[in-house]
């Protein structure tokens, strides 16, 4: 199963609407037969792909899955029926499908004879489909916060000049963030401040930067029928196909017209006050009003209707205080440098804990070294 969340991994970024998901496929003999992971919406099924691969191998044998067989005919067919087809005597799943549209797969194997195991290596199979799983359970888009800030948690200067804190290493890192992420947000006052374009670019990245070491199963077997589609996915998600959508929360209509946010680079949504007047040319997402703000839970309702499963939020400290507030933020990423400021505005504003019981508590997930910067990811303690 922990193989089968590394292969998972390798559609981080390119399978949306769609969970990524890891099957292996171990023969009778308990010997590894087929492997596959889900590479883009549309595609195969991580089931699929590993039992092409497995081919008369999987009869009597083992399947590893993240995330429950689905059961359904959606895009592709249901792998509950590939997996009878094969004739796989166990399956073994790490978390149940929430998709009520595609689960019950583990109930027709069992109604089929097939032994199914259900709960193992669940926390990395969560974690590895954490922005899919908030998306799909909760009925939301997944929000990572991201700020850069000076070792005292200052994002710029008291004069406003806030440019090149963290080191070209981290802003590089910001960037392979972004593209991985269905939508880039901000607030209107950092699209007054800093005209900020909001896109997605990274550099040519070396292999180890978005996959992890290790052999592709389309490298390792390139002449299995699930090897193709698996190579069609990562081409996918390595080029420019999937553009993040860009979006200003913007309740009283202030974006200027010639923002560099509004430009042609990427398509952008311009989240507005039901009330708000504006002849603003661009998409606009009329939202109620709340706290002097927008709806933040309706704005995550629309855009998950609109198949944005993860947004990648860049401030400024307004907004993602207001997120923070509102329990809206299920990652924390901060870059912070080895530099202080001792005044100007901090990287969080006002996030509804007046009094220290109400602080946000957050559990650390990951500290790297970025250059001569730091990169935390944390979340909330208690999620
Ligand atoms: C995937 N990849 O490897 C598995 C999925 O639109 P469809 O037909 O591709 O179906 C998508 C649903 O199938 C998805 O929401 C999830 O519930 C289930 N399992 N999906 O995209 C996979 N195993
Ligand atoms: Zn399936």
């Amino acid at each position: 199963m922990a193989r089968a969340v590394e292969l998972a991994r390798l559609g981080h970024g390119s399978t949306s609407p769609n969970p990524v998901v890891g099957c292996v496929v171990l023969d009778a003999e308990g010997r590894v037969a087929g492997e596959g992971f889900h590479a883009y919406a549309g595609g195969p099924h991580a089931e699929v792909v590993a039992l092409a691969q497995a081919g008369e191998r999987a009869r009597g044998g083992t399947a590893y899955v993240t995330l429950e067989p689905c059961d359904h005919t959606g895009r592709t067919g249901p792998c509950s029926r590939a997996l009878l087809e094969a004739g796989v005597a166990r399956v073994v799943v790490a978390v149940p499908d929430p998709n009520p549209k595609a689960a019950g797969g583990a109930a027709r194997l069992r109604a089929h004879g097939v032994a199914v195991t259900s709960g193992v290596l669940t926390e990395p199979a969560e974690r590895v489909n954490e922005e899919w799983l908030t998306y799909a359970r909760l009925g939301r888009a997944h929000v990572t916060w991201k700020f850069a800030a000076t070792l005292d948690g200052r994002s710029a200067a008291e004069d406003g000049t806030s440019q090149w804190i963290t080191s070209p290493e981290a802003r590089a890192d910001v960037h392979r963030m972004r593209a991985g992420a269905d939508a880039i947000m901000a607030g209107v006052g950092t699209v007054l401040a800093d005209d900020p374009r909001l896109t997605a670019r990274p550099e040519k990245a070396r292999p180890e930067m978005t996959r992890p070491e290790m052999t592709r199963p389309e490298t390792a077997r390139p002449e299995t029928a699930g090897s193709e589609a698996a190579r069609s996915g990562a081409t996918r998600s390595g080029s420019a196909v999937r553009v993040p959508l860009r979006v200003v929360v913007d309740t009283d209509a202030r974006t200027p017209q010639a923002a560099r946010v509004l430009d042609d680079a990427a398509p952008t949504l311009v989240a507005v006050a039901e009330d708000a007047g504006t002849d603003l040319k661009a998409d606009l997402l009329r939202l109620p009003r709340h706290d002097g703000g927008l709806d933040l839970h309706a704005l995550l309702r629309e855009l998950a209707a609109r198949d944005v499963v993860s947004v990648f939020l860049e401030g400024g400290p307004t907004l993602a205080g207001a997120f923070v507030a509102r329990g809206l933020v299920d990652r924390v990423v901060a870059y912070l440098a080895p530099a202080l400021l001792g005044s100007g505005p901090a990287a969080l504003g006002a996030a509804g804990a007046g009094t220290i019981a109400d602080l946000h508590r957050l559990t650390f997930d990951e500290i790297s070294p970025m250059g001569p910067d730091v990169r935390l990811i944390a979340r909330p303690a208690l999620h």
